[in-house]
Protein backbone atom coordinates (compact mmCIF):
# COMPACT_ATOMS: atom_id res chain seq x y z
CA UNK A 1 0.00 0.00 0.00
CA UNK A 2 1.56 2.92 -0.96
CA UNK A 3 -0.36 6.20 0.88
CA UNK A 4 -1.09 9.55 -1.48
CA UNK A 5 0.14 12.55 0.13
CA UNK A 6 -2.78 14.78 0.38
CA UNK A 7 -3.64 18.37 1.18
CA UNK A 8 -7.33 18.10 0.97
CA UNK A 9 -8.28 16.49 3.86
CA UNK A 10 -11.94 17.01 5.12
CA UNK A 11 -12.57 17.21 8.95
CA UNK A 12 -15.16 14.09 8.72
CA UNK A 13 -12.62 11.96 7.23
CA UNK A 14 -10.18 12.55 9.54
CA UNK A 15 -12.84 12.48 12.30
CA UNK A 16 -13.74 9.07 10.86
CA UNK A 17 -9.75 8.12 11.29
CA UNK A 18 -9.46 9.43 14.63
CA UNK A 19 -12.42 7.59 15.89
CA UNK A 20 -11.83 4.25 14.09
CA UNK A 21 -11.33 1.05 16.17
CA UNK A 22 -7.71 1.37 18.04
CA UNK A 23 -6.00 -1.49 17.01
CA UNK A 24 -7.18 -1.03 13.60
CA UNK A 25 -6.18 2.60 14.01
CA UNK A 26 -2.63 1.31 14.79
CA UNK A 27 -2.64 -1.10 12.51
CA UNK A 28 -3.23 1.32 9.73
CA UNK A 29 -0.76 4.01 10.89
CA UNK A 30 2.08 1.39 11.19
CA UNK A 31 1.10 0.52 7.87
CA UNK A 32 2.05 3.91 6.46
CA UNK A 33 5.01 4.23 8.53
CA UNK A 34 6.32 1.60 7.12
CA UNK A 35 5.71 1.71 3.57
CA UNK A 36 7.30 5.72 4.24
CA UNK A 37 9.72 5.65 6.41
CA UNK A 38 12.47 3.62 7.95
CA UNK A 39 10.50 2.29 11.28
CA UNK A 40 13.31 1.68 13.06
CA UNK A 41 14.89 4.91 13.40
CA UNK A 42 13.88 7.54 15.41
CA UNK A 43 14.73 11.38 15.57
CA UNK A 44 16.59 12.20 18.99
CA UNK A 45 16.12 15.82 19.93
CA UNK A 46 17.49 17.05 22.92
CA UNK A 47 16.02 20.86 24.42
CA UNK A 48 17.52 23.34 26.08
CA UNK A 49 15.79 26.33 27.39
CA UNK A 50 17.83 29.34 26.92
CA UNK A 51 15.96 32.18 28.33
CA UNK A 52 13.58 30.86 30.93
CA UNK A 53 10.45 32.61 32.41
CA UNK A 54 8.81 35.82 32.99
CA UNK A 55 7.32 35.59 29.47
CA UNK A 56 4.91 38.44 28.60
CA UNK A 57 2.02 35.88 27.02
CA UNK A 58 -0.79 34.66 28.79
CA UNK A 59 -0.55 30.95 27.57
CA UNK A 60 -2.48 29.01 29.93
CA UNK A 61 -0.57 25.97 30.00
CA UNK A 62 2.70 27.58 30.22
CA UNK A 63 4.72 27.78 33.23
CA UNK A 64 6.78 30.34 31.39
CA UNK A 65 3.90 33.22 31.84
CA UNK A 66 5.29 35.41 33.83
CA UNK A 67 1.54 36.55 35.07
CA UNK A 68 1.42 32.71 36.78
CA UNK A 69 2.82 32.22 40.18
CA UNK A 70 4.96 28.92 39.06
CA UNK A 71 8.07 27.81 40.38
CA UNK A 72 9.95 28.86 37.89
CA UNK A 73 12.79 30.70 38.26
CA UNK A 74 13.49 33.42 35.48
CA UNK A 75 17.01 33.06 33.90
CA UNK A 76 18.57 35.64 31.51
CA UNK A 77 19.75 34.57 28.12
CA UNK A 78 22.51 31.81 28.64
CA UNK A 79 25.99 32.58 26.97
CA UNK A 80 26.70 31.00 23.81
CA UNK A 81 29.88 28.85 25.51
CA UNK A 82 27.86 26.94 27.85
CA UNK A 83 24.92 26.10 25.32
CA UNK A 84 27.62 24.73 22.73
CA UNK A 85 28.83 22.82 25.65
CA UNK A 86 25.67 21.35 26.41
CA UNK A 87 24.76 20.71 22.70
CA UNK A 88 28.60 18.52 23.00
CA UNK A 89 26.78 16.32 25.63
CA UNK A 90 23.72 16.03 24.27
CA UNK A 91 25.39 14.99 20.81
CA UNK A 92 27.80 12.43 22.97
CA UNK A 93 24.02 10.96 24.53
CA UNK A 94 22.81 10.31 20.71
CA UNK A 95 21.28 13.52 20.11
CA UNK A 96 20.88 14.45 16.27
CA UNK A 97 18.81 17.63 16.83
CA UNK A 98 19.67 20.56 19.06
CA UNK A 99 16.07 22.73 19.89
CA UNK A 100 16.94 25.94 21.83
CA UNK A 101 13.75 27.52 23.54
CA UNK A 102 13.49 31.04 24.39
CA UNK A 103 10.72 32.88 26.76
CA UNK A 104 9.93 35.12 24.48
CA UNK A 105 6.36 36.47 22.76
CA UNK A 106 8.77 37.37 19.55
CA UNK A 107 12.39 37.91 18.48
CA UNK A 108 13.56 41.28 18.50
CA UNK A 109 16.45 42.51 16.56
CA UNK A 110 19.02 43.20 19.57
CA UNK A 111 22.06 41.64 20.76
CA UNK A 112 19.92 39.06 22.10
CA UNK A 113 19.50 37.96 19.00
CA UNK A 114 22.38 38.41 17.23
CA UNK A 115 24.07 36.05 20.31
CA UNK A 116 21.38 32.86 19.79
CA UNK A 117 22.68 33.50 15.95
CA UNK A 118 25.97 33.11 17.45
CA UNK A 119 24.49 29.78 19.14
CA UNK A 120 23.14 28.44 16.03
CA UNK A 121 26.70 28.77 14.04
CA UNK A 122 28.51 27.02 16.92
CA UNK A 123 26.08 24.23 16.86
CA UNK A 124 25.68 23.69 13.32
CA UNK A 125 29.36 23.30 13.15
CA UNK A 126 28.87 20.23 15.35
CA UNK A 127 27.17 18.92 12.31
CA UNK A 128 24.08 19.11 14.94
CA UNK A 129 21.22 20.10 13.34
CA UNK A 130 19.74 23.23 15.35
CA UNK A 131 15.91 23.79 15.99
CA UNK A 132 14.92 26.97 17.36
CA UNK A 133 11.82 28.17 19.29
CA UNK A 134 11.70 32.11 19.82
CA UNK A 135 7.89 33.15 19.31
CA UNK A 136 6.99 35.25 16.10
CA UNK A 137 9.59 35.95 13.53
CA UNK A 138 9.69 38.62 10.81
CA UNK A 139 10.79 37.79 7.61
CA UNK A 140 14.16 39.31 8.13
CA UNK A 141 14.57 37.50 11.56
CA UNK A 142 13.91 34.38 9.57
CA UNK A 143 16.37 34.98 7.11
CA UNK A 144 18.60 35.64 9.39
CA UNK A 145 18.08 32.00 11.33
CA UNK A 146 18.46 30.51 7.76
CA UNK A 147 21.87 32.24 6.99
CA UNK A 148 22.69 31.51 10.36
CA UNK A 149 22.35 27.39 9.45
CA UNK A 150 19.03 27.31 11.50
CA UNK A 151 17.79 23.91 10.52
CA UNK A 152 14.55 23.69 12.01
CA UNK A 153 12.04 26.14 14.00
CA UNK A 154 9.22 25.04 16.30
CA UNK A 155 5.90 27.46 15.96
CA UNK A 156 2.80 24.89 17.47
CA UNK A 157 -0.43 25.63 16.64
CA UNK A 158 -1.12 24.73 19.84
CA UNK A 159 -5.71 23.52 19.31
CA UNK A 160 -7.81 24.81 16.60
CA UNK A 161 -8.22 27.85 15.88
CA UNK A 162 -11.42 27.76 17.24
CA UNK A 163 -10.08 26.71 21.48
CA UNK A 164 -6.76 28.45 20.51
CA UNK A 165 -8.79 31.87 21.48
CA UNK A 166 -9.50 30.28 24.70
CA UNK A 167 -6.16 29.19 25.91
CA UNK A 168 -4.24 32.18 24.63
CA UNK A 169 -5.75 35.92 24.55
CA UNK A 170 -2.37 37.76 23.51
CA UNK A 171 -2.07 36.72 19.72
CA UNK A 172 -3.92 34.55 17.29
CA UNK A 173 -3.89 32.07 15.21
CA UNK A 174 -3.22 34.09 12.14
CA UNK A 175 -0.19 35.30 13.97
CA UNK A 176 1.38 32.05 14.26
CA UNK A 177 0.10 31.12 11.09
CA UNK A 178 2.28 33.98 9.85
CA UNK A 179 5.46 33.04 11.30
CA UNK A 180 5.67 29.40 10.02
CA UNK A 181 4.56 31.00 6.21
CA UNK A 182 8.38 33.31 7.35
CA UNK A 183 9.68 30.06 8.53
CA UNK A 184 8.66 27.92 5.56
CA UNK A 185 9.64 31.24 2.75
CA UNK A 186 13.00 30.95 4.37
CA UNK A 187 13.85 27.09 3.61
CA UNK A 188 13.86 26.26 6.90
CA UNK A 189 12.44 23.04 8.03
CA UNK A 190 8.62 23.57 9.77
CA UNK A 191 8.10 22.15 13.08
CA UNK A 192 4.49 22.73 14.14
CA UNK A 193 2.24 20.24 16.33
CA UNK A 194 0.14 20.67 19.91
CA UNK A 195 -0.89 19.92 22.97
CA UNK A 196 -4.05 17.50 23.71
CA UNK A 197 -5.32 17.49 27.22
CA UNK A 198 -6.26 21.01 27.84
CA UNK A 199 -10.05 20.56 27.65
CA UNK A 200 -10.31 20.90 23.85
CA UNK A 201 -12.73 18.91 22.27
CA UNK A 202 -11.96 16.25 19.59
CA UNK A 203 -12.87 18.61 16.76
CA UNK A 204 -10.61 20.82 18.23
CA UNK A 205 -7.74 18.18 17.82
CA UNK A 206 -9.36 17.13 14.12
CA UNK A 207 -9.18 21.30 13.51
CA UNK A 208 -5.36 21.36 14.54
CA UNK A 209 -4.55 18.16 12.23
CA UNK A 210 -6.58 19.36 9.71
CA UNK A 211 -4.65 22.73 9.55
CA UNK A 212 -1.76 21.05 9.90
CA UNK A 213 -2.39 18.47 7.00
CA UNK A 214 -3.60 20.80 4.59
CA UNK A 215 -0.66 22.99 4.26
CA UNK A 216 0.59 23.34 0.79
CA UNK A 217 3.64 21.85 2.04
CA UNK A 218 2.80 19.06 5.08
CA UNK A 219 5.51 19.96 8.21
CA UNK A 220 8.64 18.67 8.54
CA UNK A 221 7.72 17.50 11.88
CA UNK A 222 4.42 17.76 13.97
CA UNK A 223 4.96 17.41 17.89
CA UNK A 224 2.41 15.98 19.61
CA UNK A 225 2.65 16.88 23.16
CA UNK A 226 0.41 15.71 26.60
CA UNK A 227 -0.38 18.82 28.16
CA UNK A 228 1.91 18.56 31.99
CA UNK A 229 -0.24 20.55 34.02
CA UNK A 230 1.59 22.61 35.95
CA UNK A 231 0.78 24.15 39.78
CA UNK A 232 -0.13 27.75 39.50
CA UNK A 233 -1.33 27.88 35.65
CA UNK A 234 -4.69 28.06 34.99
CA UNK A 235 -4.35 24.50 33.75
CA UNK A 236 -2.94 23.45 36.99
CA UNK A 237 -5.61 20.89 37.69
CA UNK A 238 -6.47 19.39 33.81
CA UNK A 239 -6.36 15.29 34.52
CA UNK A 240 -3.44 13.35 33.09
CA UNK A 241 -4.45 12.86 29.23
CA UNK A 242 -5.52 8.50 28.47
CA UNK A 243 -2.57 7.52 26.73
CA UNK A 244 -5.16 6.16 24.04
CA UNK A 245 -5.84 9.98 23.18
CA UNK A 246 -1.85 10.44 22.26
CA UNK A 247 -2.08 7.17 20.09
CA UNK A 248 -5.15 8.16 18.29
CA UNK A 249 -3.13 11.97 17.62
CA UNK A 250 -0.18 10.05 16.70
CA UNK A 251 -1.62 7.81 14.53
CA UNK A 252 -4.25 10.28 12.67
CA UNK A 253 -1.29 12.82 12.20
CA UNK A 254 0.72 9.46 10.99
CA UNK A 255 -1.80 8.25 8.54
CA UNK A 256 -2.59 12.50 7.30
CA UNK A 257 1.23 13.09 6.71
CA UNK A 258 2.84 9.76 5.68
CA UNK A 259 6.71 11.25 5.70
CA UNK A 260 6.53 14.05 8.77
CA UNK A 261 8.57 13.50 11.50
CA UNK A 262 5.61 12.94 14.33
CA UNK A 263 7.51 13.56 17.71
CA UNK A 264 6.08 12.05 20.98
CA UNK A 265 7.16 14.96 22.78
CA UNK A 266 5.96 16.29 26.65
CA UNK A 267 4.12 13.91 28.98
CA UNK A 268 6.53 10.64 28.10
CA UNK A 269 7.85 11.32 31.61
CA UNK A 270 4.25 10.03 32.88
CA UNK A 271 3.82 7.10 30.13
CA UNK A 272 5.35 3.57 30.44
CA UNK A 273 7.51 1.99 28.38
CA UNK A 274 4.71 -0.34 26.63
CA UNK A 275 2.80 2.65 26.48
CA UNK A 276 5.88 4.50 24.56
CA UNK A 277 6.16 1.30 22.18
CA UNK A 278 2.64 1.61 21.76
CA UNK A 279 3.14 4.90 20.33
CA UNK A 280 6.21 4.06 18.40
CA UNK A 281 4.12 1.20 16.62
CA UNK A 282 1.07 3.72 15.46
CA UNK A 283 3.99 5.98 14.06
CA UNK A 284 6.12 7.85 16.28
CA UNK A 285 9.35 8.80 15.29
CA UNK A 286 10.80 11.45 17.34
CA UNK A 287 11.08 12.01 20.99
CA UNK A 288 13.02 14.70 22.95
CA UNK A 289 15.73 13.52 25.55
CA UNK A 290 17.55 14.28 28.10
CA UNK A 291 16.24 14.91 31.63
CA UNK A 292 14.31 18.33 31.31
CA UNK A 293 12.47 19.18 28.59
CA UNK A 294 11.91 22.87 29.35
CA UNK A 295 11.16 23.12 32.66
CA UNK A 296 9.42 20.33 33.29
CA UNK A 297 10.98 16.53 33.80
CA UNK A 298 11.44 14.00 31.32
CA UNK A 299 12.89 10.33 31.01
CA UNK A 300 17.03 10.39 31.03
CA UNK A 301 19.16 9.54 28.19
CA UNK A 302 20.16 6.02 29.60
CA UNK A 303 16.14 5.73 30.45
CA UNK A 304 15.88 5.97 26.92
CA UNK A 305 18.90 4.11 25.08
CA UNK A 306 17.74 1.71 27.10
CA UNK A 307 13.85 1.39 25.82
CA UNK A 308 15.68 1.64 22.22
CA UNK A 309 17.71 -1.67 22.51
CA UNK A 310 14.55 -3.29 24.25
CA UNK A 311 12.07 -2.02 21.27
CA UNK A 312 14.96 -2.59 18.66
CA UNK A 313 15.10 1.00 17.52
CA UNK A 314 18.39 3.18 17.35
CA UNK A 315 18.69 7.23 16.83
CA UNK A 316 18.54 8.62 13.17
CA UNK A 317 21.61 10.10 12.00
CA UNK A 318 21.03 14.15 11.57
CA UNK A 319 19.96 15.59 8.07
CA UNK A 320 17.34 13.19 7.31
CA UNK A 321 14.71 15.78 6.63
CA UNK A 322 15.35 17.77 3.79
CA UNK A 323 15.77 14.68 1.85
CA UNK A 324 12.14 13.60 1.98
CA UNK A 325 9.50 15.02 0.55
CA UNK A 326 6.61 16.08 2.20
CA UNK A 327 5.47 18.23 -1.37
CA UNK A 328 2.01 17.07 -3.19
CA UNK A 329 4.48 14.59 -5.19
CA UNK A 330 3.13 11.59 -5.86
CA UNK A 331 4.23 9.51 -3.42
CA UNK A 332 4.65 5.88 -5.97
CA UNK A 333 7.89 7.94 -7.18
CA UNK A 334 9.98 7.83 -3.76
CA UNK A 335 11.68 5.25 -2.73
CA UNK A 336 10.22 3.79 1.07
N1 LIG B 1 7.77 31.11 23.48
C1 LIG B 1 7.82 30.32 22.33
C2 LIG B 1 6.45 29.97 21.79
O1 LIG B 1 5.47 30.06 22.51
O2 LIG B 1 6.38 29.59 20.62
C3 LIG B 1 8.64 29.07 22.47
C4 LIG B 1 8.60 28.27 23.75
S1 LIG B 1 7.04 27.52 24.15
C5 LIG B 1 7.31 26.96 25.77
C6 LIG B 1 7.00 26.06 23.12
C7 LIG B 1 5.83 25.15 23.20
O3 LIG B 1 5.88 24.38 24.38
C8 LIG B 1 4.44 25.76 23.25
O4 LIG B 1 3.99 26.15 22.00
C9 LIG B 1 3.60 24.59 23.79
O5 LIG B 1 3.09 23.84 22.71
C10 LIG B 1 4.63 23.76 24.58
N2 LIG B 1 4.31 23.75 26.02
C11 LIG B 1 4.48 24.77 26.88
N3 LIG B 1 4.06 24.44 28.11
C12 LIG B 1 3.60 23.16 28.04
C13 LIG B 1 3.02 22.27 28.98
N4 LIG B 1 2.81 22.61 30.25
N5 LIG B 1 2.67 21.04 28.55
C14 LIG B 1 2.87 20.68 27.26
N6 LIG B 1 3.41 21.48 26.33
C15 LIG B 1 3.76 22.72 26.71
C1 LIG C 1 7.20 21.22 21.76
O1 LIG C 1 6.25 20.96 21.00
N1 LIG C 1 7.33 20.74 22.99
C2 LIG C 1 8.52 21.24 23.63
C3 LIG C 1 9.19 22.04 22.48
N2 LIG C 1 8.22 21.98 21.44
C4 LIG C 1 9.71 23.38 22.69
C5 LIG C 1 8.23 22.00 24.87
C6 LIG C 1 7.48 21.20 25.91
C7 LIG C 1 7.41 22.02 27.14
C8 LIG C 1 6.79 21.30 28.29
C9 LIG C 1 6.72 22.12 29.51
C10 LIG C 1 8.04 22.56 30.05
O2 LIG C 1 8.96 21.73 30.23
O3 LIG C 1 8.19 23.76 30.36
FE1 LIG D 1 5.63 32.58 26.48
FE2 LIG D 1 5.90 30.56 24.75
FE3 LIG D 1 5.15 30.11 27.32
FE4 LIG D 1 3.44 31.29 25.66
S1 LIG D 1 4.26 29.20 25.45
S2 LIG D 1 3.90 31.93 27.77
S3 LIG D 1 4.83 32.50 24.39
S4 LIG D 1 7.10 30.90 26.63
Amino acid sequence: MIPEIRHDWQSEEILKIYNSPLLELIYKAAEVHRSENNFAEVQVSSLLSIKTGGCTEDCSYCPQAARYHTDTEVQPLMKTADVVETAIMAKAAGASRMCLGAAWRSVRDNRDFDRVLDMVRGITALDMEVCCTLGMLTESQAKKLADAGLYAYNHNLDSSAEFYETIISTRTYEDRLDTLNHVRNANITVCSGGIIGMGESIADRIGMLQTLANMPQHPDSVPINALVPVKGTPLENQKRVEIWDMIRMIATARILMPKTVVRLSAGRNEMSMPEQALCFMAGANSIFAGDKLLTTPNPTFDTDMQMFDILGLKPRRPFQEREHSSTAEPVSELTA
